[in-house]
């Protein structure tokens, strides 16, 4: 007996992948995948997110079982684990044998959890991080990062380029998601320093736009020290002469003007206890990048 004849809720037409999840960033991938003339089925737990993309060609399912049935391959891309696991759980028998994509953001531990979660059940999983915004989906200009079954990456690898540039981190499926976060993290807390800074120059009446247009260049020149720093982290040798020394680098006058200026000197009071931290105990005269010793779980 046939899938079809199973249930008799399945689509007529087998598709060569189905979406779950039409927020804006599963809308982009299921576009880009119409886009690429392949076959999609999507679904979306509210109704009437799917009008555009059936316009478009693609079959829109009533429910996620009927999507799962619809094709081999299920992209979901969801708010979050619990959303994951609420969609996912009362489908995991029709999902057997098929290869689960999960580009949902969860933690590594939440991926791997996932991960066992699928294999228990006969799930190929591949673990998906986007490192793009939707605008970006369907370019090269985007990242995502896989980790989890290696032989559903390469399987797949023509379909995920599509998208964006895809890279394969490993069989460990949190891997992906713990790259991803690690990206974000250097990010938003550059984003918080500019917000910081701005609110600094606020109390003399600049402008954010106008701080922005200094703030901009100097920023990206100063990433170019990304490489020697990380030089001397993989050495492990802080004490290599050339490096901006801790002693050199207290931030005190940084966390005053901003107390002066009424704003809150939280951003940098954290990056000013780390250097305390470390001229506190002992390795004043090292240079600047031995802050990660004060992250990094040893
Ligand atoms: N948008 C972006 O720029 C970022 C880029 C980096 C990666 N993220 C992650 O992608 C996941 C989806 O993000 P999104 O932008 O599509 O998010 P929304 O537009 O808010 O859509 C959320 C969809 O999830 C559905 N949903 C939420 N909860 C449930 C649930 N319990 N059961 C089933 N579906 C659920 C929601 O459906 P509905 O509210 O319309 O019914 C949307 O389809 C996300 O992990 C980002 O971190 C995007």
């Amino acid at each position: 007996m046939s899938e079809t004849d199973r249930n008799p809720t399945h689509p007529t037409h087998p598709t060569d992948v189905s979406v779950l999840g039409l927020g804006a960033m599963g809308s982009a991938l299921a576009s880009a995948l119409l886009d690429a003339g392949r076959s999609v089925t999507v679904w979306n737990r509210t109704p009437g997110r799917a009008t555009d993309l059936v316009g478009r060609g693609a079959d829109a399912a009533h429910s996620a079982q009927e999507a799962v049935l619809a094709s081999p391959v299920i992209i979901a891309c969801l708010l979050k684990r619990s959303s994951v696991e609420e969609t996912l759980d009362p489908v995991a028998g029709e999902l057997r044998g098929r290869t689960l994509v999960n580009v949902t953001t969860t933690t590594p531990n939440e991926s791997r959890e996932l991960a066992a979660w699928a294999a228990e059940h006969g799930i190929d999983y591949l673990d998906g991080a986007i490192m793009a915004v939707p605008s970006m989906i369907g370019s090269r200009s985007g990242q995502i990062f896989y980790s989890g079954s290696r032989a559903a990456y390469e399987a797949l690898l023509p379909m995920l380029e599509v998208w964006a540039t895809s890279e394969f981190h490993g069989e460990d499926a949190g891997r992906a998601s713990l790259v991803d976060l690690a990206m974000l993290s250097g990010m938003y807390q550059m984003f918080t320093g500019f917000f910081h800074g701005a609110a600094m120059v606020a109390a003399m009446g600049m402008s954010a736009s106008e701080f922005a247009t200094r703030q901009a260049p100097f920023l990206a020149a100063m990433t170019e020290e990304l490489g020697s720093y990380a030089k001397v982290i993989d050495g492990g040798d802080y004490t290599v002469a050339s490096q901006q020394s801790l002693d050199f680098s207290d931030l005190t006058h940084i966390v005053r003007a901003s107390e002066e200026e009424g704003v809150d000197p939280a951003p940098i009071a954290g990056v000013q206890a780390l250097i305390s931290g470390q001229i506190a105990a002992g390795h004043g005269a090292e240079g600047f990048a031995r802050l990660y010793e004060s992250l990094a779980n040893r």
